[in-house]
């Protein structure tokens, strides 16, 4: 976890886009640890409304949080989970680079290649007005994707490899949408953990 062994920033000199990823965050035995403790997450596979339809979401995914936390987004509203242990021990050593208190985490399991997330922000009103997000990947790599909001042209793109940590420091989310896309290439499982600070408490 040395700053000298990591790459300073995949998304360099981009207009408000504050992104900088640490590869290697959490070693090569640690993520394997985190990994194998992933195992005993409730995943759920969510029925999600777009544009009126309903679909099941391309990727199973679990809340974990504070009491009382809730949070919408697609149309679902979810309730955290109690915290457990490791997401704990997770959360700790992401707060040191990210300088936030993150008070909730949501999971995302890619289980192969055909699951993904389509572009998004996270930009939901229980973040506030503009968040701090630190995403964490364990498991099999995937290509990880921006662009801005007012321009669909140009995208950038990196992978997140098993035990990368990334944080997106404001104002990235009110400038550019995230995606994970479907993959050609066969894959085996990936797990990412985007640990958020929810402002709104037992709404
Ligand atoms: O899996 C990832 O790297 C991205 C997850 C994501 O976009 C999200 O949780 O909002």
């Amino acid at each position: 976890m040395q700053e000298a062994l990591w790459q300073k920033n995949d998304f360099k000199d981009l207009d408000n886009c504050h992104i900088k990823i640490y590869r290697d965050y959490f070693s090569h035995q640690k993520a394997n640890h985190f990994l194998s403790q992933l195992a005993d997450i409730e995943w759920t596979q969510s029925e999600i409304v777009l544009f009126g339809n309903k679909h099941s979401e391309p990727r199973e995914t679990a809340w974990y949080g504070d009491a009382g936390l809730s949070y919408s987004y697609s149309g679902i509203k979810r309730y955290a989970k109690d915290w457990i242990p490791f997401l704990e021990e997770i959360r700790e050593e992401v707060q040191k680079v990210a300088r936030v208190s993150f008070n909730s985490v949501l999971l995302n399991r890619y289980r192969n290649e055909k699951d993904s997330v389509s572009w998004h922000a996270d930009d939901e009103p229980e973040l506030g007005a503009s968040p701090t997000i630190a995403s964490v990947s364990f498991g099999a790599s995937r290509k990880f994707q921006i662009r801005e909001k007012n321009n669909k042209g140009e995208i950038f793109s990196t992978f997140l490899h098993h035990g990368d940590l990334m944080v997106m420091n404001p104002p990235t989310q009110n400038h550019w949408l995230h995606c994970v896309p479907k993959s050609r290439k066969a894959s085996n499982q990936r797990v990412n953990l985007t640990f958020r600070k929810i402002l709104n408490l037992n709404s």
